[in-house]
């Protein structure tokens, strides 16, 4: 496969400063190699330019932490993915979770896409929903059309459909926000739901859920895994997925060959022991693109 790494270093969206290492930090776990060492072919295509954020007032436009920097570095991002080959997998290395207002559109390419949102959270607060302003806790929100103008029409009037949306991995979700999802009618599975059912049916589920769509996108928040297995993110949640579930639920997504791109999101180096965080990430990006062990 031809895959194309492009970094978004900023931590504008999270309430917490280190997520723009990110990039840098899962470049540094070998992300590239790991990935050519299993046959494919890979180029980086360096970072999209991020406002750096002492050169800025933190101000908030109706309840928006840094808007404009955000829209600035999600255009960006669009529009490099945008004019990739449509059969290129491209790779985006966040910076916080915002990243993929524009991360996902670009690698839709204009084409209808299912999203699987592997988070601690629903990250579908709206502006006037959200408890703490921060917009990385809103951009499956904006996907779908809601919130904000500006952060909704990123890529003109392309969303995603609720029904396209599967989250996995689910823990913390603000009392407004739950019910926002469910008059969505967006599939969700709960740690709960992981614990029940296991990540074995929860994969089949979602692949069948989505069977109707050629191009399916993952979005990967690091803190969807146990804050044991990645120490290394911002909100850090109890309970998450272990490391073999991570591992299952990429492998099982391996196998049906339908996942077209992928977000590795919220990786901070500065919380981290020994960018642990980072490399247990690129082991997960190496199970999704065929990493076997017989
Ligand atoms: B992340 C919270 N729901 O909106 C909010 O890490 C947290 O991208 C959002 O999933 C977490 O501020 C955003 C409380
Ligand atoms: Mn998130
Ligand atoms: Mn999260
Ligand atoms: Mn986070």
């Amino acid at each position: 496969m031809d895959i194309s790494i492009l970094g978004i270093p900023m931590d504008l969206g999270a309430g917490r400063r280190g997520v723009d290492m990110g990039a840098s930090a899962l470049r540094n776990a070998h992300l590239a190699s790991t990935l050519r060492s299993l046959g494919h072919t890979v180029t980086d295509l360096g970072d999209v330019p991020v406002t750096v954020p002492e050169t800025t007032d933190k101000f908030q436009d109706q309840g928006l932490v840094f808007l404009d920097e955000i829209l600035s570095a999600c255009s960006g991002t669009y529009q490099r993915l945008r004019d990739l080959d449509v059969g290129t997998f491209p790779i985006s290395l966040g910076g916080d979770h915002s990243v993929s207002m524009g991360t996902v559109p670009g690698a839709a390419r204009g084409r209808r896409t299912g999203v699987i949102w592997v988070d601690a959270h629903a990250d579908f607060n709206t502006p006037s929903s959200s408890p703490s302003g921060n917009i990385h806790g809103m951009p499956v929100a904006h996907l779908v059309g809601l919130g904000d103008d500006r952060l909704s029409n990123i890529a003109g009037g392309w969303h995603v459909r609720p029904e396209d949306i599967v989250m996995i991995g689910l823990r913390s979700v603000d009392q407004r926000e739950r019910e926002l999802v469910a008059e969505a009618g967006i599939k969700t599975y709960t740690m709960k739901d992981v614990d029940q059912l296991g990540i074995t049916r929860i994969a089949q589920e979602t692949l069948e859920r989505l069977s109707h769509l050629e191009r399916l996108h993952i979005s990967f928040d690091a803190d969807a895994l146990d804050p044991t297995v990645c120490p290394g993110v911002g909100t850090p949640v109890p309970g998450g997925l272990s490391y073999r579930e991570g591992h299952l639920l990429m492998e099982l997504f391996a196998e049906s060959g339908r996942v077209t791109s992928l977000d590795i999101v919220e990786v901070n180096p500065i919380l981290d022991t020994r960018n642990r965080t980072a490399e247990v990430m690129v082991g997960m990006a190496a199970s999704l693109l065929g990493q076997r062990i017989l």
